[in-house]
């Protein structure tokens, strides 16, 4: 993904800016949004490229599931989110998701009607948040990965949940505890302590309209499409899979706000 995601690249920030599009104006504030003079409609969301072979995962996540995870869920992610910005005028660079996550629930239609939130908060709470935990996902797994955390974050989950085997069985009772699709989280807290905890679909703890907040340290894809063709209806047999392929050098970047 774009470092423009992350929400700690605030250069960006316009105050309140207009965003029209496909005839509405919606209102984000505060927002992220550079604008220009002319709409170009532009594919501002991209696919990023998986960091290793479809197959380097294997044996514990299978060529085919990545291949169908990356090439199809993902972009179909990436698809709809242009598609829904299609049409917005004079934007020039990519929104940055990870700040829009933060004002979700201001993302409505200049006359919201009560209950009927703005096609925008929906688009950008389901594709923006499959995009956005999916770019961060790839990076979050790697070949010859797992084993017991390193840096920082190794002090953290100690200090925090005592030892490696609780955090990991916190983390795995998260993600089987999370009724249908969905993610199982590792957040740092506003008071900069870890917590574990799940969202439904493709909320992402950023968002301010999400069950469970913070910033994201680790995210584990508990959808079925990301383990049902190995595994079937075994999430723990997968959960233990991912374990083993786990980046540690990723979560202590993402730990260190980088
Ligand atoms: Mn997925």
């Amino acid at each position: 993904m774009e470092d423009s995601n992350y929400p700690a690249r605030r250069k960006f920030i316009i105050q309140s800016a207009i965003l029209t599009a496909a005839g509405m104006t919606l209102r984000l504030q505060p927002s992220a949004l550079a604008f220009a003079s002319a709409a170009e409609d532009p594919d501002f969301f991209k696919l990023p490229p998986l960091p290793y072979a479809y197959d380097a995962l294997e044996p514990h996540i299978d060529k085919m599931t990545m291949q169908i995870h990356h090439d199809k869920h993902h972009a179909a992610y990436v698809s709809r989110l242009n598609e829904a910005f299609k049409g917005a005028s004079g934007l020039t660079e990519e929104p940055p998701l990870g700040m829009l996550f933060e004002s979700l629930s201001t993302i409505t239609e200049e006359n919201p009607v009560p209950g009927h939130p703005s096609p925008y908060q929906v688009t950008i709470r389901n594709n923006g948040g499959g995009h956005y935990n999916h770019s961060m996902f790839w990076k979050l797994m790697k070949p010859k990965g797992g084993g017991p955390p390193t840096g920082a974050i190794a002090d953290a989950i100690n200090a925090s949940f005592e030892n490696f085997e609780n955090f990991k069985a916190k983390m795995n009772a998260a993600a089987m505890s999370r009724f249908g699709s969905g993610w199982a989280w590792l957040v740092k807290n506003t008071a900069g302590k870890l917590e574990i905890g799940s969202t439904p679909n493709q909320d992402n703890p950023l968002m301010d309209l999400a069950e469970f907040r913070g910033t994201p340290v680790l995210g584990i894809d508990v959808w079925e499409h990301a383990y049902y063709l190995k595994y079937q209806n075994k999430r723990a047999d997968y959960l233990t899979a991912f374990w083993n392929v786990v980046s540690w050098d990723e979560v202590n970047r993402l730990f260190a706000g980088k």
